[in-house]
């Protein structure tokens, strides 16, 4: 299989040093908070970020199209973000608000893998998949302003984004719920064989959940076209991968299945897009699932309640150091694909349209009472229920 090598390598090197030293740890220390420590062939130090920077270490693979379409793309989520970001400190947003800022290439570098007709699936932090997809910012802010004109008809919020007509199938409030959702939707595509995949993504926090294993098992056995991706931002809310997992390579996991399994620097969208694209080539020729472990971080809290004391301002400052639409940007700049003024103006008008989805929003009208009643979920010949 593909990706055996990966599998091999890290557990020759890794299990008896770690077993060791975790059973040093645990005999002296009592559970602490310890922050993710960046891994160090994967997440080069902020002293590294610089000679990620050059044009000798860039991918030259990709073409003067592509880094424009995601230097766009991830101007246009983070944008998007920051203006949700100062709504909510103003109250016109309300109810949970879970920010991407900081892992944007995760979806940018996924978007220009993959092809038209895929499905994307998600948690909450659902409001970056649909920009990239090309869903309206409009419909995107409408819904963070319950609004009628929202994506979800204002009755699904900022964890609840929804847009079949461009392949996403949702934001998830249910921790990892949208796993076992993932390998249906493959199973759905394989069944009607229609030649398209589905990526399911999911945070840390979900892959300590059983319904993961169930899906995993599934997928394997029935080799669905799933991509399943766990973007590793180190925390679930608040709490470290340290504190809660013994096995902290989350790709391993993906070995007991026999699930072709690596780790990507998600803060490299060109590492994201390659990882990617070599599973959506097994998916497509049959070969079944893959599990990518994109390692990236959060900049904001967990959510716009979270002051984040959990962890120090010079860890956030050593991700921001390595910046993804940064990296995007200095390569756009050393290729000469555009000129730091053509780079303002497309910044500029990015936030004119984001200006423009915040009017929008706040002129839609918030849906009528009787679309409560509307969407759910009801099937009359349902045949096992009994009176
Ligand atoms: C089944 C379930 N348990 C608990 C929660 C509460 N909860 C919401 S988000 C979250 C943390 C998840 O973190 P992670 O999966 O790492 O995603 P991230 O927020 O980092 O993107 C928890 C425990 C929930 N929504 N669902
Ligand atoms: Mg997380």
């Amino acid at each position: 299989m593909a990706d055996t090598k990966v599998k091999a390598a890290s557990k020759a090197s890794n299990s008896t040093s770690k077993a060791k030293s975790k059973a040093q740890q645990s005999a002296q220390e009592p559970l602490v908070p310890t922050p993710p420590q960046p891994d160090s062939e994967l997440q080069p130090t902020p002293q590294g970020a610089a000679a990620a920077k050059s044009p000798a270490a860039q991918n030259q693979a990709f073409d003067k199209d592509t880094y424009m379409r995601w230097y766009e793309s991830m101007m246009l989520m983070r944008r998007f973000e920051e203006k949700a970001g100062q709504l909510y400190g103003q109250q016109k947003i309300r109810g949970f608000c879970h920010l991407y800022i900081g892992q944007e290439a995760c979806v940018a570098g996924a978007v220009s893998a993959l092809r038209k007709g895929d499905k994307y699936i998600t948690a909450y932090r659902d409001h970056a998949h649909p920009l990239a997809l090309g869903t309206s910012p409009n419909a995107l802010m409408a819904e963070l302003f319950a609004k009628e004109t929202g994506c979800s008809k204002g009755k699904g919020g900022s964890m609840h984004m929804f847009d079949k007509s461009v392949g996403f199938m949702g934001g998830h409030g249910i921790v990892g719920g949208q796993v076992p959702l993932g390998a249906g939707i493959a199973f759905a595509e394989k069944y009607n064989k229609t030649g398209n995949l589905c990526i399911c993504y999911m945070g840390d926090g979900a892959v300590r959940q059983g319904a993961l294993h169930e899906a995993f098992n599934m997928a394997m056995l029935w080799k669905l076209p799933v991509i399943f991706v766990v973007e590793n931002n180190g925390y679930a809310m608040g709490t470290s991968v340290q504190r809660t997992s013994n096995v902290t390579d989350l790709y391993t996991l993906g070995e007991a299945y026999d699930m072709p399994s690596e780790p990507v620097d998600a803060m490299q969208v060109e590492e994201v897009h390659q990882a990617v694209a070599r599973a959506a080539e097994r998916a497509r020729a049959g070969e079944g699932p893959t599990f990518l472990e994109f390692k990236t971080y959060r900049y904001k809290g967990h959510s716009m309640s979270d002051p984040a004391k959990y962890r120090t301002k010079e860890e956030v400052e050593g991700y921001r150091q390595r910046d993804t639409i940064e990296n995007v940007r200095a390569v756009i700049l050393e290729r000469q694909f555009a000129t730091e003024q053509e780079l303002e103006a497309i910044d500029e008008r990015i936030k004119a349209q984001v200006a423009e989805s915040v009017e929008f929003a706040e002129n839609s009208p918030f849906p009528p009472a009787e679309e409560l009643f509307q969407d759910v979920y009801v099937q009359a010949d349902y045949p096992y229920i009994r009176e």
